[in-house]
């Protein structure tokens, strides 16, 4: 059973690529503005497990269809032999002047591929698309139509209607936006044209989606392990006796900082790396949004428990006064010092960043001092961790390979994701519970990542 191979096709700038890029998962794929970006075929393997499961042809956009649909008629005899008299076109003009993109486009068709025939939804339909769609016809090769909506205005019907005529199956099918679902629908309709493909692509099918599985399993399991680290993580520093430890303070916290912040982008980047997303730009101004900053009021308000959630749940340790925080962290904790030595109120707020550090002096036995700042024991930073991680697998594991651009986890879209289920709240309470008390458990790694993992599925 030979490979399945699909060579996207149609007019310059209609997606071609990105529907390439979308269905290879591959955002090496060049995709550009301006017609004429692809000149020559490319193969694309979709690789799964170090499997090819099947490989996605790039090509160039017809640019003289009516004038070769011209010459094969002129050679036409009848409709069983059309295939022929598209071979005949192929090797009449290979290596000329004349055809360069239909030659380019039609070999890997003629050479077994099947065809998806994409054009921009958003444009009206025009009868300039019908001698590309006869030739594409007379190939007799096995072909979907694709409407890709391009832009905002809507001639989706006229095209199906015209697309009807040509393609047995029509489907639309955003490049850019596909779903995960919908290039799975893709690959099986495209089964259920060719027979000779049938039994395969069903099995590529059940592939892509094993695949899926895994990666949202791969990825719960990088952000747990990344959770739980920034929870137990802690820095220490020895001192003699008479060291100014106020002086030591800033830059023992700043490293603990520094540190939560590198545990948070290793996970993105297995996160991202899992989705075969290579090269996600980070520009200079999108690196800060990208990387916003962890310690940042904005963030802990837009990913955390909303501001009325904290008060009246208490689940964060303190709020607008010095009295709430001793409460709650027990007066001798460092933390309760640190804030009210900053000068609560006025400089402080209703939140504070420092209050993620805890920084404890100790006395050691043989002289000297030890600084240790962390564990922390902020109640609302695991959440605050597992909303940036959660939102960060959403748009990670939602983006197509034609996407170009920024990730950009902040502004007005940092608000998507829907309020967990009760049941997934509790189990992630339960956790967070259990590793702010520190009790030791068997793999709770595991459970996080267990629960995590539930909470992705949800999102897909
Ligand atoms: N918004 C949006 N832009 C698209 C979509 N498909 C293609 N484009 C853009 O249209 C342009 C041409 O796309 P490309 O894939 O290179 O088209 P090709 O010339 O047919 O290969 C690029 O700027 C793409 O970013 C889509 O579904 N939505
Ligand atoms: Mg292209």
């Amino acid at each position: 059973m030979s490979l399945p191979v699909f060579a996207v096709v149609g007019h310059p700038n209609k997606g071609k690529s990105s529907i390439v890029a979308t269905l290879a998962s591959d955002d090496s794929v060049e995709i550009g503005p301006e017609p004429g970006t692809t000149t020559r075929c490319r193969r694309y393997p979709m690789v799964v497990d170090g499997e090819e499961l099947y490989a996605l042809v790039d090509t160039p956009g017809f640019q003289r269809a009516r004038r070769a649909l011209h010459w094969m008629k002129q050679h036409e005899t009848s409709a069983d032999l059309h295939a022929d008299v598209a071979r005949r076109f192929l090797e009449a003009h290979r290596g000329q002047d004349s055809f360069p993109d239909e030659c380019e486009l039609l070999q890997p068709i003629l050479d077994g591929a099947g065809i998806l025939y994409v054009v921009d939804g958003s444009v009206p339909y025009g009868e300039e698309y019908e001698p590309e769609m006869e030739i594409l016809r007379w190939t007799g090769r096995p072909s979907l139509g694709l409407i890709n909506p391009i832009g905002p205005a809507d001639h989706i019907e006229s095209w199906r209607s015209a697309l009807g005529q040509f393609f047995k199956v029509v489907r639309v099918f955003n490049a850019v936006a596909a779903e995960f679902q919908k290039r799975v629908d893709l690959i099986r309709a495209f089964g259920q044209l060719n027979e000779e493909w049938r039994a395969r692509l069903d099995r590529v099918v059940v592939s892509l989606e094993g695949d899926r599985r895994r990666k949202r399993r791969l990825s719960a399991r990088a952000a747990a392990e990344a959770l739980v680290e920034m929870l137990a993580h802690r820095v220490e520093r020895r001192l003699p006796s008479d060291a100014d430890t106020a002086a030591a303070r800033p830059a023992i916290e700043e490293e603990f900082r520094e540190d939560l912040r590198r545990f948070e982008q290793r996970a993105r980047d297995i996160v991202e790396q899992c989705y075969s997303h290579r090269r996600i730009e980070r520009r200079e101004e999108a690196l800060q949004l990208l990387d916003e900053d962890l310690f940042a009021e904005t963030t802990w308000l837009r990913f955390g428990l909303s501001r009325r959630e904290i008060m009246a749940t208490g689940a964060m340790g303190g709020a607008a006064t010095g009295a709430i925080v001793d409460a709650h962290f027990g007066g001798a904790s460092m933390l309760a010092g640190t804030l009210l030595g900053a000068g609560i109120g006025a400089t402080v707020g209703w939140w504070t960043a420092d209050r993620l550090v805890t920084v404890k002096i100790l006395d050691l036995p043989l002289g000297g001092k030890r600084l240790v700042a962390g564990p922390t024991r902020n109640a609302s930073f695991p959440h605050v961790v597992f909303n940036r991680a959660r939102y960060h697998h959403f748009l990670v594991s939602h983006r197509t390979h034609a996407t170009r651009g920024d990730l950009i986890l902040t502004g007005d879209r940092a608000h998507p994701m829907p309020a967990l289920d009760k049941e997934d709240r509790a189990a992630l309470e339960g956790v967070f519970d259990r590793l702010r008390k520190r009790r030791g458990e068997p793999d709770i790694v595991g459970r996080l990542a267990e629960v995590i993992e539930r909470v992705f599925d949800k999102d897909e």
